[in-house]
């Protein structure tokens, strides 16, 4: 979609700190970490949210390519995965995406 973010990234449009990129998904850090590793998991191929989401296989993807993912960063002893959606769950990108965080949360007390 033209005037999606997460689009443009994936195009290479906007940059980012990408730490995985395979032919279905791409994987970069958050601008705005919540945790000290934060990064999104993005399918390549625009769904609006996890609503939209109609392919089982790329679905199946997502989730088996985190743990991956998270060992790569080092946090697969202990991560969360989170999907936001809809604005009201606090979804503010509409390309649906994982949320990998692991260690310390930034601006929390341990
Ligand atoms: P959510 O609130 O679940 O829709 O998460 C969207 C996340 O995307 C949010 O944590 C901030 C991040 N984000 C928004 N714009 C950009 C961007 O241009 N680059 C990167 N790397 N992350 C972004």
């Amino acid at each position: 979609m033209s005037d999606c973010i997460f689009c443009k990234i994936v195009a290479g449009e906007i940059p980012s700190k990408k730490i995985y990129e395979d032919d279905d998904i791409i994987c970069f850090h958050d601008i705005h970490p919540a945790a000290s590793v934060h990064v999104l998991v993005v399918p390549k191929k625009h769904f609006s949210s996890l609503n939209e989401l109609d392919d089982p296989e790329l679905a199946g993807k997502l989730f088996l390519v985190v743990p991956k993912i998270a060992k790569m960063l080092g946090v697969d002893g202990a991560y969360r995965t989170v999907v936001n959606t809809g604005k009201g769950a606090g979804q503010s990108v509409a390309h649906i995406h994982l949320h990998i965080l692991g260690g310390p949360r930034i601006g929390m007390p341990e």
